[in-house]
């Protein structure tokens, strides 16, 4: 009598019943897809539900609060980034001739509007490698609009008036905002999971890896995060670097 390993056995199983084993295979693959999908959302709905506010303040060494420093959370898997509750409008408006916001950090991909407020003509532009345009000589309450689809730092300026400067940041990410005058921010929604934090400073000395972080974020959120940069010696504010 001719043996069978089990292996065998079951080849000669299959080989005399292909289509139910396929079926059951096709069966097993469909109860797996169902169960992985319930899986998924049961986790997009626990993570979502213990979505916390995390916070950060950023100093220059000597300890004194940094303005106008954007904060970018990364999530180590894309899935965890929520989109900021309240994002800032992205608009960069000229008025008493100078730029406000001084620094605006946006999406990539995002619109921005810039109106001009003043009674004068304005003509902004960017040498930046990020984001190279310029907006010819506009008068009051006209607008113009330019889209950054790249990552980094757009540096603007007046072709007429030399004072005007701000900074366009365009983020890595949808997690993002800039510090207030005490050098702190919230950022709000902020899924549990590991990130890494990026600090940038119109002053900053140095590269943004230098200083970026890595955190675990739990449901209670985290304590705050606290950045000292080095800014650059120069009090003046330049636009050369970027
Ligand atoms: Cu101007």
């Amino acid at each position: 009598m001719k043996r069978y390993n089990n292996f065998q056995m079951l080849n000669s199983c299959r080989a005399k019943v292909p289509e139910m084993y396929i079926n059951i295979k096709d069966y097993k693959i469909s109860i797996m897809r169902v169960v992985l999908s319930l899986l998924a959302t049961f986790l997009q709905i626990y993570s979502q539900a213990f979505a916390a506010p995390i916070s950060a303040q950023v100093t220059d060494e000597d300890g004194n609060p940094l303005e106008f420093a954007v904060i970018t959370l990364v999530g180590e898997n894309p899935t965890l980034e929520t989109k900021n509750a309240v994002m800032p409008p992205p608009i960069m408006t000229q008025q008493n001739i100078q730029f406000s916001p001084f620094v605006l950090p946006v999406a990539v991909g995002t619109t921005v509007s810039f109106p001009n407020k003043d009674n004068i003509r304005h003509h902004v532009y960017s040498f930046s490698k990020v984001k190279r345009f310029e907006l010819e000589l506009y008068g009051e309450d006209e607008e113009k609009s330019v889209v950054f689809d790249k990552e980094g730092v757009v540096a603007l300026g007046c072709n007429i008036h030399d004072n005007m400067l701000a900074y366009i940041y365009v983020a890595r990410s949808h997690q993002f905002g800039t510090t207030n005058d005490l050098g702190s921010i919230e950022i709000a929604n902020v899924n549990p999971g590991v990130y890494f934090v990026y600090v940038w400073h119109p002053r900053m000395s140095g590269d943004e890896e230098e200083y970026k972080r890595q955190i675990t974020v739990t449901d209670q959120g985290l304590d705050q995060i606290q950045f000292r940069i080095p800014l650059k010696r120069e009090r003046n504010r330049s636009r050369s670097k970027y």
